[in-house]
This record gives C-alpha cells, sequence and structure tokens, in this order.
C-alpha cells in the first residue's frame, strides 16, 4: 500500500533576521512538509527596520524564494525591555559585510500587523505560527483582532520560557526582547511551545560545523550559509567578542519540523510588574500562563546531517 504523503504544514514565520533566521528560513523553504505562507519582519530584535526585512528580501531573491512574501510587522516594542546593543544591531543590518546582490525590487509590504491579521481570518485552516524573534507584532495583531488566536494552530518560539533562575534575568531570548508582548501573548488561549537557549545550545558554530559546510559548498544555498558564517566570524573576531555563537533559530526549525525528537513539559508562568508598570519578575507555579517548555531533545539526531542533507539530496 503506497504511503499516504500528508499535506504540507502551512506556517507563517516571524523574524528579526540575524544570521541565524537566514539560515533557518534558508532550510525551512526546502521543506516539503511545510508551506511558508508568509514571513513576517519584527523590526524590535536584532536588526533595525526596515534594513532586516530589505535584507530579507536580496536573501530570498539569492536562494530562489523570492515567492514568499515579506511583511513589515512592528518596529517599537509595546515596552521598551530590549538590552540588545546598538553596535550589534548594525552589524546585523550590515550582514556583518556579506554583500548580497542588489535587487532592483525590494519587494517586502508594509502594514505587516495588518496583513497578518488578514492572512489568519482569511485562511480556511488553522495556520502555525513560528517566531524566531521578539513577539511583538504577534502582540500588537492580537490587541487589534484577538479572534486570530482561533486560526493559529500552534505558537513555536525559539527563547521565551524561563530556565535556571527563575526572574527577569533568566528569562531567555526572544521572549526577554519585549517581555509585555511575550506577557500579552502567552495570556491569550494559544498552543504554546518554547525552546529555551538551554535546549538549544546544542547547535553551536564550531569548526566541525564549518568543515562540513565546507565540503557541500557546491550547492548555492550551503556556498550561502557558508559565507553568512566566515564573515560573522570576522566580524567576532575583529570587535574581539568573546560570546560563542549558536544556530539558536536553526534548532528551532528543526525541531519545529520533526517534533518527535522533543520532550516537551507543561510549566505555568506568571509575570510580575510594579506600580509603574515595569517587569520585576517572572514566577513558575501553579497560576497564570500555561505554555510547554521544551526541556530535552533526542540527542540521537546529527544536526549537521539533517541541516545538509536537505539541501544536498536533491544535488
Ligand atoms: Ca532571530
Amino acid at each position: 500500500m503506497p504511503i499516504q504523503k500528508l499535506p504540507p504544514r502551512p506556517v507563517i514565520i516571524d523574524t528579526d533576521a540575524d544570521f541565524d533566521d537566514f539560515i533557518a528560513l534558508a532550510w525551512l523553504l526546502e521543506r516539503s512538509e511545510i508551506n511558508v505562507k508568509a514571513i513576517i519582519y519584527t523590526g524590535t530584535g536584532w536588526s533595525h527596520s526596515p534594513q532586516g526585512a530589505k535584507n530579507l528580501c536580496r536573501f530570498l531573491f539569492h536562494i530562489g524564494h523570492h515567492e514568499v512574501p515579506v511583511y513589515l510587522g512592528s518596529r517599537i516594542s509595546l515596552r521598551n525591555t530590549s538590552n540588545i546593543p546598538e553596535k550589534k544591531r548594525k552589524a546585523v543590518d550590515r550582514l556583518w559585510g556579506l554583500e548580497l546582490p542588489e535587487q532592483s525590487q525590494i519587494n517586502y509590504q508594509k502594514r505587516g500587523v495588518d496583513r497578518l491579521i488578514s492572512i489568519l481570518m482569511n485562511s480556511s485552516e488553522q495556520i502555525e505560527y513560528l517566531c524566531l524573534g521578539p513577539l511583538t507584532s504577534l502582540a500588537r495583531a492580537t490587541l487589534k483582532k484577538p479572534e486570530i488566536c482561533k486560526q493559529i494552530k500552534q505558537l513555536f518560539i525559539m527563547g521565551g520560557a524561563p530556565h535556571k533562575d527563575i526572574d527577569v534575568s533568566g528569562f531567555t531570548g526572544n521572549g526577554r526582547i519585549d517581555l509585555m508582548a511575550t506577557d500579552l501573548v502567552y495570556s491569550q488561549d494559544l498552543t504554546i511551545t518554547v525552546l529555551t537557549q538551554n535546549v538549544a545550545r546544542n547547535f553551536p558554530v564550531d569548526a566541525f560545523l564549518i568543515e562540513n559546510l565546507h565540503c557541500c559548498r557546491y550547492h548555492k544555498v550551503v556556498d550561502f550559509i557558508y559565507h553568512l558564517i566566515q564573515h560573522l566570524l570576522q566580524h567576532v573576531k575583529k570587535q574581539n567578542l568573546t560570546n560563542k555563537l549558536y544556530m539558536w533559530d536553526l534548532v528551532a526549525a528543526i525541531l519545529f519540523v520533526y517534533p518527535h525528537l522533543i520532550h516537551i513539559e507543561p510549566q505555568t508562568i506568571r509575570f510580575v510588574r510594579n506600580n509603574k508598570g515595569e517587569y520585576t519578575d517572572i514566577l513558575l507555579g501553579s497560576e497564570g500562563h500555561n505554555i510547554g517548555v521544551i526541556v530535552d531533545i533526542n540527542k540521537n539526531y546529527d544536526l549537521i546531517d539533517i541541516l545538509l542533507t536537505t539541501f544536498t539530496k536533491a544535488g
């Protein structure tokens, strides 16, 4: 009996156009299990709006996926809690010196929050939402039209759960950039899966990865990823930065596509604010927002192999 192929999962990807977002997108767009309905660019994360959206469009042209629409989402946080240094954001805007071919048409579309609402409300089926950046755009969309939540099958987000020290400083990644947006989105009636940074650390940018990428550079997209990482590493070296690099968003993308690799535990979290409205604490406990947190992944799977065979299997 022939194996029945499941129809591709419709998904909206929300991104802040950092290096690992590009790699995650390049990988996702090659996956037949996924039907990317739209890319929402959120300008409150690691790049500035609209430069991040322009970079996304040029990148999509370069890898041959310019059919995917890019929408310009929010550029101002609900509450300004981001601590990303401006210098680092500007380096992301410049793609660390990587030159992408100029495009005569930069075709991102404005009013991304309204477009997001429209895509969700007009869809005949539920759509999954993969968030690789801050939740600002989705939060603004839920403020304008709370009914969109019924149209979201699952929100899967890289970062946004507490780990280790359960306080504001222990709240990880994208969720921390705009805490008010995260608080608002988590309070909605949504199925939420969050990947914490301590789990995503399984995929560092190291010599082994670079060697493997180098071997597969005959594929255009792998060559792009290789160059992107080389430029980033040169930038890190020049700036005497010591932080280790991880493919956070790529891990999120892979685990989104392969849910059998993850172990999820339900958690309840509550955001505590003082009388000035500032976030002072995040508590795990019996009352608050219900989320699923990925606490472990199956380590028998080789993430580098999953990354590269997606590109090289078709030659
Ligand atoms: Ca990101």
